[in-house]
């Protein structure tokens, strides 16, 4: 056992170029304190091939070395590795839907990562078994939000009922998204009930997550800049809540009446989702002080949505919704990888800047281009 404890969990079995060994360095059983390149020249890279069979039935008994591997297969762009992650998401498929996921958003330093430490000691103090996934498209440049989120996580990282794994890096938020998205029906088929998806309150990514989500929590400061701290309407609409955090010492009256004036400009959005009313709450992520309340209004949710079939729909919605951004994640690679597009492209560029071309006229120039070269096109 203390052999296989040296080895490192994240690391896949052929890895390809495509795999960037910076993601996937933290979960559980990893390894703080050593760096994955210094894991890898220790010379324990090479690991034992996993039959289908031992990836399913690893991750059905809730194995984390084995979970930890699965998710590794399912984030690798490897071609080998994409049609084997695709047969293990297929057989473990049925075993997975039966989790509460909770969205959770906010621009860095909101307390995120020190929430979901909280949240998550008390889902696990409760019976749950609670998974942390993150979607941060930036992780892939800069490894600091990771190592952030480790520390802030520190209790939660060390408990069995718990399992933290950072964001893949997919480079662009499709990609991420999509692994991301793996990533949860596979710690649901290991067994994990609550999944919990932090993400960076920044571009698109709130939108990724909301589709993958049954609740969505918006974590924002007291006082921190003008009224909505640049947190558009927008993403307040995405939100099923949105939580004044750091609600204490000096902090928590001014929380409170944050906290206050948020539910009354909730008052004039539209609800994220239909029967339920956007909560403003407000909560200590470092003391505990209304973090059980955020529990209780997520049940409540839940109950409420599941009653009404609102929870069931969203979920078939979200699935079709997955199924039609893989479909243009295809299309979008297969147009702009296309060798003649590459080519040609540059030029018209060149074209519509300098007005040779009118924007009209080079798409369907592009369109043209494309439709000639590719092969399997019918017309
Ligand atoms: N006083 C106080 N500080 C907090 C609270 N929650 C987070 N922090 C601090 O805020 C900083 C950023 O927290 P972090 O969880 O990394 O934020 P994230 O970027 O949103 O994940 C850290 O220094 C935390 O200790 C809180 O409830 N009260
Ligand atoms: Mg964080």
């Amino acid at each position: 056992m203390k052999t296989e404890k040296q080895k490192s969990e994240w690391i896949p079995e052929v890895a390809s170029e495509d795999f960037d060994s910076r993601s996937g360095i933290e979960e559980n059983g990893g390894h703080p304190g050593s760096s994955p390149a210094s894991r890898a020249a220790s010379g324990i890279v090479k690991r034992r091939h996993l039959s289908l069979d031992e990836y399913v039935n690893g991750v059905l008994s809730g194995d984390r070395t084995i979970l930890s591997r699965a998710i590794t297969l399912v984030e690798s762009n490897a071609p080998a590795h994409i049609a084997e992650a695709q047969k293990l998401m297929q057989r473990l498929l049925p075993f997975t839907g039966r989790s509460i996921r909770v969205g959770i958003t906010g621009v860095p330093g909101a307390g995120k990562s020190t929430l979901i430490e909280a949240l998550g000691n008390l889902l696990c103090d409760r019976g749950h078994k609670t998974a942390v996934l993150a979607v941060d498209p930036s992780s892939t440049v800069t490894r600091g939000s990771i190592m952030g989120d480790k520390t802030r996580m520190e209790k939660l990282s060390g408990r069995p009922d718990a399992f933290i794994r950072p964001s893949p890096s997919g480079g662009v938020l499709g990609g991420v998204a999509r692994k991301s998205r793996e990533t949860m029906l596979v710690c649901e088929a290991a067994g994990y009930d609550i999944i919990l998806v932090e993400t960076m309150g920044v571009g698109q990514s709130e939108v990724a997550v909301r589709s993958m989500v049954d609740f969505f929590l918006l974590v924002l400061l007291a006082g921190a800049g003008d009224e909505l701290q640049g947190i558009k309407k927008g993403i307040m609409e995405l939100c099923d809540a949105v939580l004044v955090n750091k609600a204490d010492g000096e902090n928590k009256a001014r929380s409170q009446a944050a906290r206050m004036e948020f539910a009354r400009i909730l008052r004039y959005l539209q609800p994220a989702t239909e029967g339920w009313n956007t909560r403003a709450l407000a909560c200590s992520s470092i003391t505990g002080e209304g973090v059980p309340q955020i529990w209780e209004i997520i049940g409540d949710f839940v109950t409420l949505t599941q009653k009404s079939g609102v929870f069931e729909r969203r979920r078939t919605a979200q699935s079709m919704e997955w199924v039609y951004g893989m479909v243009k994640e295809y299309l979008h690679n297969s147009f702009f990888n296309h060798p003649r597009i590459m080519k040609v492209l540059p030029g018209i560029e060149q074209g519509v800047m300098s007005g040779k071309f009118s924007p009209t006229a080079a798409a369907d120039m592009l369109i043209k281009e494309y439709k000639v070269q590719t092969p399997d096109s019918e017309d």
